[in-house]
C-alpha cells in the first residue's frame, strides 16, 4: 500500500535580547546605569496583522491583500495559529469568533479549520495575536530610599484609542509603535527583590494616550532598598499579558527584527533619577539597534538550497528562513537532509548564546505529542534516539543507522568556531541531538555561543528526518524556535 506522508516543518524565530546601555557620566546628575539589566520575553514572536481581501460565510478560504498592511503575505502565519477577523475599526472579532489556521495555501491565502460563520469585512484585518510576559531584571547601583520608587516605561503605539484595545499595533516606524497594554493592571505586575526586603507596592499601570508610552509605577515603603540589590519586575501573568507589536508597516524586512526600548528608572522621594537603563527587546529574526544605542546584536536565519553540502551530507530540500518543507516523504527508512544557516554579529563584550527548541514532536495535523518520547503510536514522528547508544537533547551521539527513525539535528561551523558540537566530533559521521521538547518541559539547548564579540560568525544547523514505513499517513509538523541572548 502506498502511503504518503506530508511533512512540513515551520521555524518560528524568536529572540530574547538583553542590552545594557552605559550612559555618559554627565547624562544625569548622580545617576548611573544598573550594573545588569535585561528584559526577557516569554514569547518574542511578532504579532501577525494583515488585511482581508476575501472570505465568505460557509467557506474556509481566506485571502489577504499583498500590500498596505503590517503583514502582506502569509510567511509568518502558521498552522494552528489562532486568528481573529475584525472590521476596519477593530471592534472585536467578527461574529465573536476566532478560528485556527488549518493550512497555508499560498503567500496570500490560507484555510481556517472550520467554515467562516460570517462574511469577512474587506476593509478589516486578519489578526494572530502574540503576547508575552516581560521579566525585567536589574541590579541597583544606588540604594532606593524608603520614599523612592521604580518607573518602568514601555513603548505604546502613537495612535489614541489603540494603545489598550487588545489588538496588536503597527505604525510606520518603531518610534511610533509599541506593545498593546491589553487591559493589564496593577494586579498583573509582580516584583521580587534580593538584597532588601520586598516591600514594594505596584501603585499604578497607566496606558499610553496616543502620544505617551505606558508607565508602571512601583513605590518603595517602610525601608530603603540597598545598593547591589537585584530587582525583578514581572509584567504580565497567566491572566493578562502585553501584546507584541505587529511588524512596522514601512521598512520592515522579514528576517530583520523590530527592536523596542524599555526604560527603567529608580528615583528618590522627589522623583530624581538614581539609576536607569534602556533595555532592548527584539521581536523576531535579527536585530537592529536604535540610533541612541551603540551596541549591536544581529541574528539572521537563512534558507539553504538543495544539493548543498552541509554537515558532511548533501541536502535534499530547499529551506527558507521560516520553513523546512520536507514535502511528501515516500522514501521510508532513509535519511532526509536539510539545513539552515544561522549568522550572528555582535559587539557585546560578554558575547552571546543562541539556543534552540521545538514546541513538540512533529504531530499529525499538529496534534499534541504528549511526553518526550511520543512516536508512531501517538501519530507523531518521534525525536530521534540516534543509534542504539541513544542521543537526547543534551547528549549527542552518532546517527548512522537508518533503522533508527525520527527527527534530529547536527551542526557545522561555516565561519568561526561557535557551534556547540560538530557533526564529525569524536570521529563520528553525523553526531546528532534531539530538539528539546517544550511540551515535555525539556530545557532548550545552546547551538552557538561565544565569550566575546562576533563578526558574522555562522553555522549550519542540519536537520535530519528518517520516517518508518509503518508511520501513519498524514501531514506532520512542528515549530523550531531560536532564542538569541547577548549581554553587554
Ligand atoms: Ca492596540
Ligand atoms: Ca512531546
Ligand atoms: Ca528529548
Amino acid at each position: 500500500m502506498m502511503k504518503k506522508i506530508f511533512v512540513s516543518f515551520f521555524v518560528c524565530l524568536i529572540f530574547s535580547l538583553i542590552f545594557f546601555k552605559i550612559l555618559p557620566e554627565n547624562s544625569k546628575l548622580d545617576s548611573a546605569s544598573f550594573t545588569n539589566a535585561s528584559d526577557t520575553l516569554s514569547n518574542s514572536r511578532l504579532s501577525y496583522r494583515a488585511g482581508v481581501a476575501s472570505g465568505t460565510s460557509g467557506s474556509s478560504l481566506v485571502t489577504i491583500p499583498a500590500t498596505g498592511n503590517a503583514d502582506n503575505d502569509t510567511n509568518h502565519l502558521f498552522p494552528n495559529d489562532t486568528v481573529c477577523f475584525t472590521d476596519a475599526g477593530m471592534n472585536g472579532c467578527i461574529g465573536s469568533t476566532t478560528y485556527n489556521v488549518a493550512n497555508i495555501i499560498s503567500t496570500t491565502s490560507f484555510n481556517v479549520n472550520t467554515p467562516l460563520t460570517n462574511n469577512l469585512d474587506t476593509s478589516g484585518f486578519t489578526i494572530a495575536t502574540q503576547s508575552a510576559i516581560h521579566t525585567i531584571s536589574f541590579t541597583l547601583v544606588n540604594a532606593v530610599p524608603s520614599n523612592g520608587n521604580i518607573l518602568v516605561t514601555i513603548p505604546a503605539v502613537k495612535t489614541a484609542g489603540k494603545t489598550n484595545d487588545g489588538f496588536p499595533d503597527t505604525a510606520s516606524s518603531i518610534a511610533n509603535n509599541g506593545f498593546d497594554l491589553n487591559g493589564l493592571g496593577t494586579t498583573n505586575v509582580s516584583i521580587a527583590s534580593t538584597g532588601c526586603t520586598n516591600n514594594w507596592t505596584v501603585a499604578s499601570v497607566t496606558a499610553g494616550n496616543g502620544s505617551t508610552n505606558h508607565t508602571i509605577l512601583i513605590n518603595r515603603s517602610t525601608t530603603s532598598c540597598a545598593a547591589s540589590s537585584v530587582i525583578t519586575v514581572t509584567v504580565g501573568d497567566v491572566n493578562k499579558q502585553l501584546i507584541n507589536p505587529a511588524p512596522i508597516s514601512t521598512g520592515h524586512t522579514q528576517g530583520v527584527a523590530d527592536v523596542y526600548t524599555i526604560n527603567v528608572q529608580t528615583r528618590d522621594g522627589s522623583n530624581n533619577v538614581l539609576d536607569q537603563s534602556d533595555m532592548k527587546v527584539a521581536v523576531i529574526e535579527s536585530v537592529l539597534v536604535s540610533a541612541t544605542v551603540q551596541e549591536t546584536l544581529s541574528m539572521t536565519v537563512a534558507g539553504v538550497a538543495s544539493t548543498t553540502s552541509a554537515c558532511g551530507q548533501t541536502t535534499g530540500v530547499t529551506t527558507t528562513a521560516t520553513s523546512v518543507p520536507w514535502g511528501t516523504v515516500s522514501n521510508f527508512g532513509s535519511f532526509q537532509q536539510a539545513a539552515q544557516t544561522v549568522t550572528i554579529s555582535t559587539n557585546a563584550a560578554s558575547g552571546y548564546t543562541v539556543k534552540v527548541d521545538e514546541n513538540d514532536q512533529m504531530g499529525k495535523d499538529g496534534k499534541v505529542c504528549t511526553g518526550d518520547a511520543a512516536g508512531e503510536a501517538q501519530n507523531c514522528i518521534q525525536d530521534t534516539t540516534c543509534n542504539a547508544t541513544g542521543c537526547t537533547e543534551v547528549t549527542s551521539q552518532d546517527w548512522t543507522s537508518t533503522s533508527y527513525y525520527g527527527l534530529g539535528y547536527s551542526l557545522a561551523n561555516i565561519s568561526g568556531t561557535d557551534a556547540a558540537f560538530l557533526y564529525n566530533e569524536s570521529a563520528r559521521t553525523f553526531s546528532s541531538k534531539q530538539f528539546a521538547d517544550q511540551e515535555a518541559s525539556e530545557t532548550k539547548q545552546t547551538i552557538m555561543s561565544k565569550a566575546g564579540p562576533a563578526a558574522s560568525d555562522q553555522v549550519y544547523l542540519c536537520y535530519r528526518l528518517n520516517v518508518s514505513s509503518t508511520q501513519p499517513a498524514g501531514y506532520y509538523f512542528n515549530k523550531v524556535r531560536y532564542t538569541a541572548t547577548a549581554t553587554f
